[in-house]
């Protein structure tokens, strides 16, 4: 097998036996009136390509991320940087997310953290213009330090929601400096272990103010982008406040902030949190919060996240669907939130873990084309609520009627015949399009 330093460019290779090419990614080749990479807008994540190093419960790491730098932290993550733009040319990949630690050590202070990211920022902005890519969004990593050990904007400590705000502060600044589509919110620890220690009424206010404040200010300083939550049901905490992506719209509107939050979806929560990936990205839709994904796949037999590269197509072409009935992404797109195996430990992995994952949304994004064109699962759905387009349907619909007219209807009924609902003929239709 060649090397990573053989790789010069990964290309669209049909047919290929070469493992270094993409079989379906065709970053150029134009569906639907757009490229491949423009549907797809995929996004490297920084913290599992260029620092997870396969550490676990059990386990020390596999891999070295280090470069041989650990004695000079701020030239160990320039170097990160380089290897991140490069790995993005390698794979042809135009966008990338990140949280604050993710880029730049740590200091002794608050203070001297934020001025690292700072530096580190000033950097990644050269590379970023060098290369020509794009950040899909960054945010902080506000669980990690024990000092958020009881959350951030829900800790019980008010010195640590200020920590908190701090370093979404310097974030926000970061992402108007880089030209950021979006930030993220994911929940880190804003939840609870247990109900006996925890104002649960107070920690939601704290949270809705900690998001009004950051959109406030955010806007104030002409962020143009989008704010994201991402729902997560438990893990770190047993139970996240954004459960869901139907807990997080009911939180957007308790909180005022439609029109500015939408969310990012992410594979595994959506499972961990007993749902389809499907599911919520509809639920998203629905409720005029779709956003952003973060891609990757769990394991069913596993209970945690266990952020697995994405290969599952049945689950991509189900994704891609929704993405496309959901008119596209605009500000969002597909960021691998996704680590290779831990023992998968050479930097060879990382290419292939990207490019099976790629291929698998490249694969799933033909095969929706495919579906939408095929007609017969829309036109079914269609169908079978045909009795809204006309008579009391209609009236209801529009509003039209009451309790008393709808009754007075109702006693003229004979016996009520319901169609069925086609299931097996519906998901063997989908495997005919998957493999005819
Ligand atoms: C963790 C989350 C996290 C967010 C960014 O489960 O997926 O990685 O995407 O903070
Ligand atoms: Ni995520
Ligand atoms: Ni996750």
């Amino acid at each position: 097998m060649k090397t990573y330093n053989d790789v010069k460019k990964v290309v669209y290779a049909k047919g290929s036996k070469d493992p270094f090419t993409y079989k379906f990614y065709d970053p150029d080749e134009v569906i639907l009136g757009k490229p491949m990479r423009e549907h797809l807008k995929f996004a490297l994540s920084y913290w599992h390509t260029i620092d997870a190093e396969g550490v676990d419960m059990f386990g020390s790491a596999t891999m070295d991320k280090s470069f041989g730098l650990k004695d000079d932290p701020m030239a160990m993550f320039r170097k990160k940087a380089d290897f991140a733009f490069e790995l993005m040319d390698k794979l042809q990949i135009d966008y990338y997310c990140f949280h604050d630690v993710d880029i730049a050590p740590e200091g002794a202070t608050v203070a001297e953290s934020i001025k690292n990211f700072n530096e580190m920022v000033d950097y990644i902005a050269v590379l970023q213009k060098k290369h020509g890519k794009k950040l899909l969004w960054n945010t902080a990593n506000n669980f990690g330090d024990k000092k958020f050990m009881a959350g951030a904007a829900t800790s019980p400590n008010a010195d640590v929601f200020a920590v908190a705000a701090a370093k979404v502060k310097a974030g926000i600044d970061a992402a108007i400096k880089l030209g950021a589509d979006g930030y993220v919110f994911w929940g880190g620890r804003e939840g609870y272990d247990t109900l006996l220690n925890t104002d649960m009424a107070l920690e939601l206010d704290n949270l809705g103010r900690f998001m009004q404040m950051s959109r406030d200010y955010a806007r104030a300083k002409g962020f143009k982008g989008a704010f994201y939550l991402e729902p997560k049901p438990k893990e770190p905490t047993k139970h996240q406040y954004d459960f869901d992506a139907a807990t997080c719209m009911n939180f957007i509107r308790t909180y005022g902030l439609e029109g500015d939050f939408k969310l990012n979806i992410e594979a595994n929560h959506a499972t961990l949190a007993g749902h389809t990936f499907q599911h919520e990205l509809r639920v998203a839709t629905v409720n005029g919060g779709f956003g952003s994904i973060d891609a990757n796949q769990g394991d069913y037999l596993l209970g945690w996240d266990t952020d697995q590269f994405p290969t599952n197509v049945y689950e991509t072409m189900m994704c891609m669907y929704e993405v496309l009935k959901a008119g596209g992404f605009t500000t969002g797109g597909l960021n691998f939130d996704a680590k290779t195996r831990r023992q998968s430990n050479t930097v060879e992995d990382i290419l292939l873990a990207y490019i099976a994952g790629m291929d698998a949304f490249a694969l799933g994004l033909r095969l929706a084309v495919k579906l939408i064109e095929d007609g017969r699962i829309d036109e079914f759905v269609k169908d079978r609520y045909a009795s809204y387009s006309s008579g009391i349907g209609k009236k209801i619909v529009e509003g039209k009627t009451n309790l008393q007219e709808l009754s007075d209807y109702a006693m003229g009924l004979g016996e009520i015949k319901v169609d069925s609902g086609r299931q097996e003929y519906l998901e063997a239709v989908i495997n005919e399009i998957m493999f005819e």
